[in-house]
């Protein structure tokens, strides 16, 4: 798994790169992050929402979400979507009996509209052309009301650009 993030780092260079990670309750999710961020088994219990971590990788940033796979839970995977660049989706090779029911949720995820249209922060700049701005400083932080992610470096964006005004 190291050696995937690894490569997709290799081709999307070194801003911050949304990664989710998905799958039934109980595929090891969970443990997986917690691998990629301290090399170590960390002793979980059942997620109930979502866990979030930030992983660098050879400079490069991606934040990782972790999100509860419970059968209550499945509905609230769209909310984590927006601005997603890499799903990882997590199969316990053991578990025969719900292999279909992993099949049904990857091609729901597939189906769903933020997954179809959503443009990442690159693409966005890049239509608007926002390089070309040259006399008012500008930053585009991507971000969902919904789950919240995102607001916190959108707040120390509007902080950042409001110290380089006063200065
Ligand atoms: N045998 C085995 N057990 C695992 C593996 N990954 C996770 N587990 C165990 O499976 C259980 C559920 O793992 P967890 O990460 O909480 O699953 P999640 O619900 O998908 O987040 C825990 O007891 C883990 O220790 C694995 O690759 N092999
Ligand atoms: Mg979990």
């Amino acid at each position: 798994m190291g050696q995937l993030i690894a490569k997709l780092m290799g081709v999307f260079g070194n801003q911050e790169h949304k990664v989710i990670i998905v799958g039934l309750d109980n595929a090891g999710k969970t443990t997986i992050l917690y691998q990629f961020l301290m090399n170590e088994v960390v002793h979980t219990s059942p997620t109930i929402g979502s866990n979030v971590e930030e992983i660098v990788l050879r400079k490069t940033h991606f934040l990782v979400w972790d999100i509860g796979g419970q059968e209550a839970l499945r509905s609230t995977w769209s909310a984590y979507y927006s601005n997603t660049e890499f799903v990882i989706l997590v199969i316990d090779s053991t578990d025969r009996d719900r292999l279909l029911t992993t099949r049904e949720e990857l091609y729901k995820m597939l189906a769903h509209e933020d997954m179809k249209n959503s443009m990442t922060t690159v693409e966005i700049s890049q239509f608007l052309t926002l390089n070309a701005i040259k006399d008012h400083p500008w930053h585009i932080q991507g971000c969902c009301a919904l789950t919240g992610e995102g607001l916190v470096a959108l707040h120390l964006d509007i902080q950042g650009l409001a110290q380089s005004m006063n200065s």
